[in-house]
């Protein structure tokens, strides 16, 4: 199936430097930035600075460059604002909304990254 994105989407905007943004961390191909509306005292997106809509098409067609770029980001992200498990935060909780059923508002894939309180159970 062919990804269709949008190159008017908030995040690419941020990208191209039109919306401001309070960047945590940025990285060869991802840049890490506090979310808008904080779910919780830590709540930062990362996204892949390549144009993917989601999980699916950035699995599907980034590079292995990219791939390994935002993975490494997402954990120097959580380093960076302390929350990795055992560094007294206690740990966090990584989301990536996809698709319609995901509630994924944003057609940019991002991955919210939450902690700095305990987060409940969201699974039974
Ligand atoms: P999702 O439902 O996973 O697509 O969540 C999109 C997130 O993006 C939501 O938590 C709010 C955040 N967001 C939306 N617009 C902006 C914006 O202009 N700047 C920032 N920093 N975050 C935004």
């Amino acid at each position: 199936m062919p990804y269709d994105y949008d190159n008017q989407n908030i995040f690419a905007k941020i990208l191209r430097g039109e919306i401001p943004n309070a960047t945590v961390l940025e990285t060869e191909h991802s840049l890490a930035f506090n979310d808008i509306a904080p779910q919780a005292p830590v709540h930062v997106l990362v996204i892949p600075k390549g144009p993917y809509v989601n999980y699916d098409h950035f699995a599907a067609e980034a590079s292995d460059a990219e791939i390994l770029d935002f993975t490494r980001a997402i954990d120097a992200v959580a380093r960076k604002i302390g929350v990795t498990p055992g560094a007294g935060a206690g740990g966090y909780r990584l989301i990536a909304n996809s698709g319609e059923a995901g509630v994924q508002e944003v057609p940019h894939l991002h991955v919210h990254v939450l902690g700095g309180r305990p987060l409940g159970r969201m699974l039974e």
